[in-house]
C-alpha cells in the first residue's frame, strides 16, 4: 500500500464536513439554491442533481489541495492524450472513491430519498467506443489512487457514443445527448481558452544563422475552451483532473460577418466551428479518414499542448526542461499529430532551434499501439494534410528527411527498407502514416499484451524494431478493481472481505491470500449464493430491457464487446444453433442463457447484419416450446459501462473467442475473470496471460494459434471444407442458409451463410469443431458445482496481475520516469485541527 504523509499546512482548506448532518444540509441547500426547487416538489432527477452538486463542492476542494501539493513538490507530470474516455456514471464512483458513499446514502435516506433510484437516472458519460476509451478512464482513476500527478486531456463531445435501439431485430442508432440535463461534474474554465488554427499558408523567413523561421498565417481559428472533470482516487483524497476541450467560435471571426451585416452567416459559421467537438466518431478499430476527424484530432492536441507548455512556464521552469518535467502518452495514433504540433510550438512560438526541439519532443512523447489491423491504422492523404495543417506537413517532411538520413547512414543501400520506414506512404496515393510519425517521435512504444507486443515487433513495426529495438516495450492492460469489483460486485467484495484483510483494494496482489478459500466448502457455497443474487439482478434488468424472462439457476454464458467479425460473435451464434438443434433432437443439454451485447459501428454493414441475425435466431429459440426453458438467447441492447457492471458479476462463462492474432489485449476478459467467470477463449491478446495466471485447468482454451492462423491462411483452404469437421456443422449452416431462423430477413441469413462458406476471413468454420469441444468441456465442469466454484474462485484470487494499478506502475517506471507523490490521508477532517 502507498504511504500517507502528514498534511502540509499550505494544503489546508476548511473542508466541508462529510458527516450525515453536514451532507444533508448541503444536499437540501443545493436543491434550493442551485437546482432551484422546493424540496416538496423535487423530482428524483432534481435530487440527483442536488446530491451531485453537494459532492462536487467536496471533490473540488480535494482537487485544489492535490494541485497545491503537486505545485509545491516540484513534481514531474504525466499527460494522457486520448480521443476517448468511457467513464460511465460518475456519482457512485466519486462517492465510493471519496470514501463517503455510505454516509451520503444515509443523508439521502434521512431526506426520504432512495439513493439507488436516483443514481439510476444519471446518464453514462460514453465519450468512447469500447476498450480503448475505458482503459483511458481506468488509467486516470488509478493515477489518482496511487498519487501520480496525472492529467487526462480529451474532447468534450456534445454527443457521445450513440444509443443503440433494437427495432425489428436491427440496430438503430439514436443520438446520445448526454448533456441535455446539464452536468454537475464539470467545471467550465472560460479563462482556459486557446486558439487553434486550420488551413492558411506558411511564410518562411530566412535567418542570418542559416535557419528558417516560419509563420503560419491566415486560415480559420477556432477556440478550445476547457471543461474540468475532477477524478477522485480511491479513499486517498487525491483528486486529479481530466480536461476536455469544447470548440467555440472566435470573437474576431463572428465580428467579421457582424460588421458586414450578415447576422445569419455569422451564426451559421459559428455553429460550423463548434461542430468540431459535436460528436464522437462511433468507429472502433477502423480509421475514418474524414476531414472533420483530422480537425478533431488536431484541435484537442493543439489546445492540450498549449496548456501543458503554459503550465510549465507558469511554474517558472525553463522551456528546454519540458521533457524533464512532463511525460506525454499518446493513446493510439489518434493524437499522433502532437509530435508535429509540439515541434511547431517549440520552433515557431518559443524559438528553440530544430535539434534541441527534436530532442525535447522525443523525450516527451511515448505511444501506445492498440491494434495490428491495417484498417485501423490511420493515414491521411498528403494533399489533405497540406491544406488543413500546412505548417505541420512541412515539419513532418523535415522529421522524415532527417530520420531517413539517419537510417541511410546506418543501413546503407537498403532502399526498400527506407521506403517501408518512411512517414510518407508513396504506394497508396501519398499518405501520411500516423503510426510512423508516432514511433519516430516517441522514446517508447508499447503494445498492450505480451502477444500483441511481440507481434508488433515481428510484423507492423518489424522495420522500426530493427532500427531501435530498445524502443518497444510491453505494458499489459489492466482494469480498476474499484469499479469492476467493489462497485459492480458488492456480494463478492463482502465475501472476500470476510476472509482476508481489505488491503487488496489498493494492492490487488493481496488477493492471492484468498486462494486457499477456493477449496473451502463454505466459501464455495457463499460464492454460489452471490452469483445467484447477481443473476437475479441481471435477469430483472434483461426483463425490463427486452421483455425476455430468463432463469437464474442456469449457466450464464456471455459475449459482451463491440460487434466485429474478428471477435466472432458468429462462432457463438453457431453454437446456439447447435444447442437448439440438439434439444430439438431430444438430447439432454445443459440449460443455459446465452447473452450477447455490443454496438456495431453505424457504417459497418456486416456487423449490423450480425446483430440482426442474432436477434432473429434468438426470437425463434426463445419462442420454441421444445426448448422448455433450457436455452434462452438474449441480445442485450445499448451495452454501456453501467450495464456492464450488472452483466459481468452474473456471468459464469466469458466468451473471448477472437481469431488469434487480432485482439490486441481485451479488458472484458479481465473484468469477467476477476468476477469469477471462467474464460472460454483462443490464445489471443491477454487471454494467454490470463491462462498463465489462473492455470490451464481453470480456463477453456481452444482453436488455432496466431501462427496456425497465418499458416492456414497461406494454405488457402476453402472454408466449406470444414463442414464435416463437426457432425452438425453442415446442418447448422444449411439451416441458416435456408432461412430456418429468418423472420423476414431470409436474404440476410442466406448471405451470412454464403459469407461463412465462401469467405470466412476470420476462420469461424475452421475453429468451430474445437470451439464446440471446449464448450462441451465447460458444460461438463459446470455440472460439478464444487469443481466449477473452485475454478471460479481461483480465477478471482489469481487476477492480481490484471489490476490497472500494476499497469500504471509499469508505465510510470519504464516509460514516464515518474514517481508517485505521497498520497493525502483518507480522512477529510484530518487536516482541519
Ligand atoms: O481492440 C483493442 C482491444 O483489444 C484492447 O484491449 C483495447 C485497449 O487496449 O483497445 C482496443 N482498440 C483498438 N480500440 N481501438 C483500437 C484501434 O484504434
Amino acid at each position: 500500500m502507498t504511504e500517507t504523509t502528514p498534511p502540509n499546512p499550505r494544503h489546508r482548506l476548511s473542508p466541508l464536513t462529510c458527516d450525515a448532518p453536514g451532507l444533508r444540509q448541503s444536499i437540501r441547500d443545493a436543491l434550493v439554491r442551485v437546482v432551484g426547487k422546493d424540496p416538496d416538489l423535487a423530482t428524483p432527477r432534481d435530487w440527483l442533481h442536488a446530491v451531485s452538486f453537494a459532492i462536487r463542492e467536496r471533490i473540488i476542494e480535494r482537487r485544489v489541495v492535490t494541485r497545491r501539493q503537486f505545485a509545491d513538490e516540484d513534481v514531474k507530470r504525466v499527460y494522457y492524450l486520448s480521443m476517448e474516455y468511457l467513464i460511465g456514471r460518475m456519482l457512485e464512483a466519486n462517492l465510493r472513491n471519496m470514501g463517503i458513499l455510505e454516509v451520503t446514502q444515509q443523508a439521502l435516506q434521512d431526506l426520504g430519498v432512495d439513493f439507488r433510484e436516483i443514481a439510476r437516472l444519471e446518464e453514462d458519460a460514453a465519450l468512447g467506443n469500447g476498450g480503448l476509451g475505458r482503459l483511458a478512464a481506468c488509467i486516470l482513476e488509478s493515477m489518482a489512487t496511487q498519487g501520480y500527478p496525472g492529467y487526462g486531456y480529451g474532447i468534450r463531445y456534445e454527443y457521445g457514443m450513440f444509443q443503440q435501439h433494437i427495432e425489428h431485430f436491427r440496430q438503430v442508432e439514436h443520438p446520445d445527448n448526454w448533456l441535455r440535463f446539464g452536468n454537475p461534474w464539470e467545471f467550465p474554465r472560460p479563462e482556459k481558452t486557446f486558439p487553434v488554427r486550420f488551413y492558411g499558408y506558411v511564410v518562411e523567413h530566412h535567418q542570418p544563422d542559416g535557419e528558417t523561421s516560419c509563420n503560419w498565417e491566415n486560415g480559420e481559428e477556432v477556440l478550445a475552451m476547457a471543461y474540468d472533470y475532477p477524478t477522485a482516487g480511491y479513499e486517498r483524497r487525491n483528486v486529479n483532473n481530466l480536461r476536455l476541450w469544447a470548440a467555440k467560435a472566435t470573437r474576431d471571426f463572428d465580428l467579421r460577418y457582424f460588421n458586414e451585416g450578415d447576422y445569419i452567416r455569422a451564426v451559421a459559421d459559428k455553429n460550423e466551428s463548434e461542430t468540431i467537438s459535436m460528436v464522437l466518431y462511433p468507429n472502433d478499430a477502423t480509421a475514418i479518414g474524414k476531414e472533420l476527424r483530422l480537425k478533431q484530432e488536431y484541435f484537442f492536441v493543439s489546445a492540450s499542448l498549449q496548456d501543458i507548455i503554459d503550465r510549465h512556464l507558469q511554474l517558472e521552469y525553463p522551456i528546454d526542461e519540458l521533457a524533464d518535467k512532463a511525460a506525454i502518452q499518446l493513446n493510439d495514433t489518434h493524437p499522433a499529430i502532437a509530435v508535429a504540433e509540439c515541434m511547431r510550438l517549440l520552433l515557431d512560438e518559443h524559438r528553440i532551434p530544430w535539434d534541441q526541439a527534436w530532442t525535447i519532443t522525443r523525450n516527451l512523447f511515448s505511444y501506445t499501439n492498440h491494434t495490428l489491423m491495417p484498417e485501423a491504422l490511420e493515414t491521411w492523404p498528403v494533399a489533405l494534410m497540406e491544406r488543413v495543417l500546412p505548417r505541420h506537413m512541412g515539419i513532418i517532411y523535415r522529421i522524415n528527411h532527417e530520420f531517413i538520413e539517419e537510417v541511410r547512414h546506418r543501413f546503407p543501400g537498403e532502399h526498400e527498407f527506407f521506403r517501408r520506414l518512411s512517414i510518407i506512404d508513396e504506394d497508396h496515393g501519398r499518405r501520411v502514416r500516423m503510426a510512423h510519425l508516432a514511433v519516430i517521435g516517441s522514446h517508447r512504444v508499447n503494445g498492450v499484451a505480451a502477444l500483441h507486443t511481440s507481434l508488433l515487433k515481428q510484423t507492423l513495426f518489424a522495420d522500426f524494431n530493427r532500427v531501435w529495438p530498445e524502443r518497444f516495450v510491453n505494458v499489459t492492460n489492466g482494469v480498476t478493481p474499484r469499479l469492476w469489483m467493489i462497485q459492480a460486485n458488492p456480494g463478492l467484495t463482502e465475501l472476500i472481505e470476510s476472509r482476508i484483510s481489505s488491503d487488496w483494494k489498493f494492492d490487488l496482489d493481496r488477493l492471492k491470500q484468498f486462494e486457499p478459500y477456493a477449496s473451502d466448502d463454505a466459501t464455495r457455497e457463499a460464492f454460489r449464493a452471490v452469483k445467484r443474487r447477481n443473476k437475479e439482478r441481471l435477469a430483472a434488468l434483461v426483463h425490463k430491457r427486452t421483455g425476455i424472462t430468463i432463469r437464474s439457476d442456469v449457466m450464464y454464458d456471455v459475449q459482451i464487446k463491440r460487434i466485429h467479425e474478428y471477435k466472432r460473435q458468429l462462432l457463438k451464434l453457431l453454437h446456439v444453433i447447435e444447442l437448439y438443434q440438439r434439444i430439438r433432437d431430444g438430447e439432454d443439454v445443459l440449460p443455459r442463457v446465452v447473452l450477447f451485447a455490443g454496438k456495431a459501428a453505424p457504417g459497418y454493414q456486416r456487423a449490423k447484419d450480425i446483430i440482426a441475425v442474432i436477434n432473429e435466431v434468438a426470437d425463434i429459440v426463445n419462442h420454441d416450446p421444445a426448448m422448455g426453458d433450457r436455452l434462452k438467447c438474449v441480445f442485450f441492447p445499448n451495452y454501456e459501462v453501467s450495464s456492464a457492471t450488472i452483466i459481468i458479476p452474473a456471468a459464469d462463462l466469458s466468451e473471448q473467442i477472437s481469431t488469434a492474432g487480432f485482439e490486441a489485449s481485451g479488458t472484458g476478459n479481465m473484468k469477467l475473470a476477476l468476477n469469477g467467470a471462467l474464460t472460454i477463449g483462443t490464445l489471443d491478446g491477454a487471454n494467454i496471460e490470463i491462462r498463465d495466471a489462473v492455470g490451464t485447468e481453470n480456463i477453456f482454451i481452444f482453436g488455432m494459434t496466431a501462427d496456425e492462423i497465418s499458416a492456414h491462411r497461406a494454405q488457402g483452404i476453402p472454408p466449406g471444407a470444414h463442414l464435416d469437421s463437426h457432425p452438425r456443422l453442415r446442418s447448422m449452416v444449411e439451416a441458416l442458409r435456408d432461412g430456418f431462423f429468418s423472420n423476414g430477413g431470409r436474404h440476410l441469413h442466406a448471405e451470412i451463410a454464403r459469407y461463412l462458406l465462401e469467405e470466412d476471413p476470420f476462420f469461424v468454420l475452421a475453429d468451430y469443431a474445437a470451439y464446440s469441444d471446449a464448450c462441451a468441456q465447460a458444460d461438463r465442469m459446470y455440472q460439478d458445482a464444487e469443481a466449477w466454484s473452485e475454478a471460479a474462485l481461483l480465477n478471482v484470487a489469481r487476477m492480481s496481475h490484471f489490476s490497472i494499478d500494476r499497469t500504471v506502475r509499469e508505465y510510470a517506471q519504464n516509460i514516464w520516469n515518474v514517481v508517485p507523490e505521497p498520497v493525502l490521508p483518507p480522512c477529510p477532517e484530518a487536516d482541519t485541527n
